[in-house]
């Protein structure tokens, strides 16, 4: 078995040779930031609650003011949250090869701070909203005592994100297989690949003739399909790669 540092050489080589790189990130790049992911243990207040029975539309249904403080809570945590040393390699890729499409399953909006430009954002928002019954959006949360507020069409508003069972956008996920089937390296970052159709991602560009990095501390459904499987934490690793990158690059090419 190489080395981590053969590894990450060999990954900078083919990341050298590509003029489009997909990064598709899940929970695990924004745990640095100091946000659980959704395999680690809730965080004791929300301890006996599953994400998946509160992220539908039954959940929001049956308990509309629950569904709405869980997503509060979450808000505060993540805006006092920072983009990590991984998501800032990640935008620093984009000044190292000439695109880069990063689609991300998270709501935490890291990415677009850490400066990322080309960002599909597949399950949506938590800092955007929308009404439940009619998906009106609203651009600031009107100062009414209901729990949740309501839209000026009456019906309750929620987060703008896609819950289980719900479709995911059109334009995100076209553009997020267009970018899929043209890359030619896709970096898999930070998730368990056990959401679909996301967990799809990377074997839809393997399938097109892409080649496959996954980075992440543990072996996941992905690792079996990847070319190079760097194990270890976003935010060590990716920086290593960055930094391997530049090394290989020729002056006054693409940087
Ligand atoms: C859909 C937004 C078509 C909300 C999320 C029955 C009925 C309906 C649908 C289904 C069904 N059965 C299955 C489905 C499909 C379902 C699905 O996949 N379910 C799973 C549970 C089996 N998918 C859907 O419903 C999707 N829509 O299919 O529409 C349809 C419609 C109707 C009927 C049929 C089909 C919509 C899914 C989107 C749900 N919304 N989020 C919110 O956040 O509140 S999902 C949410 O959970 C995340 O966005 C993400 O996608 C997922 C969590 O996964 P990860 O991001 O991978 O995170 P996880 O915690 O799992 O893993 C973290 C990883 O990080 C680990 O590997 C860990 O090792 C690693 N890690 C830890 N530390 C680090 C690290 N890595 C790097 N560095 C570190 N330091």
């Amino acid at each position: 078995m190489p080395d981590r540092n053969t590894m990450i050489d060999g990954c900078a080589r083919a990341l050298g040779e590509a003029k489009v790189l997909v990064v598709s990130t899940g929970a695990g790049i924004s745990k640095e930031s100091g946000i659980p992911t959704f395999r680690d243990a809730p965080n004791a207040l929300w301890a006996n609650y599953d994400p998946e029975q509160l992220a539908t539309e039954t959940g929001f249904r049956r308990d509309p003011a629950l569904v709405w403080r869980w997503y509060a809570d979450r808000r505060q945590m993540i805006s006092a949250a920072k983009p990590n040393a991984g998501h800032t390699a990640i935008a620093d890729l984009e000044r190292l090869i000439e695109c880069v499409v990063v689609i991300t399953q998270n709501i935490d909006d890291l990415h677009r701070k850490a400066g990322s430009s080309d960002l599909i954002e597949v399950h949506g928002n938590i800092f955007r909203f929308k009404c439940f019954d009619n998906h009106h959006p609203v651009q600031s949360l009107p100062r009414d005592d209901d729990v949740p507020p309501r839209c000026h069409c009456g019906s309750h508003i929620r987060p703008d994100v896609v819950w289980f069972g719900e479709m995911l956008p059109e334009d995100e996920i076209d553009r997020a297989y267009a970018a899929l089937q043209r890359c030619e390296v896709v970096l898999v970052v930070g998730t368990s690949g056990t959401v679909h159709p996301a967990a799809g991602f990377a074997a839809v560009a393997k399938d097109a003739g892409a080649r496959v990095i996954e980075v992440n501390p543990e072996h996941t459904p992905i690792t079996g399909h990847a070319d190079f499987f760097l194990q270890g934490p976003a935010g060590e690793v990716l920086p290593q790669l960055v930094r391997s990158l530049r090394s290989h690059r020729k002056p006054g090419t693409h940087s």
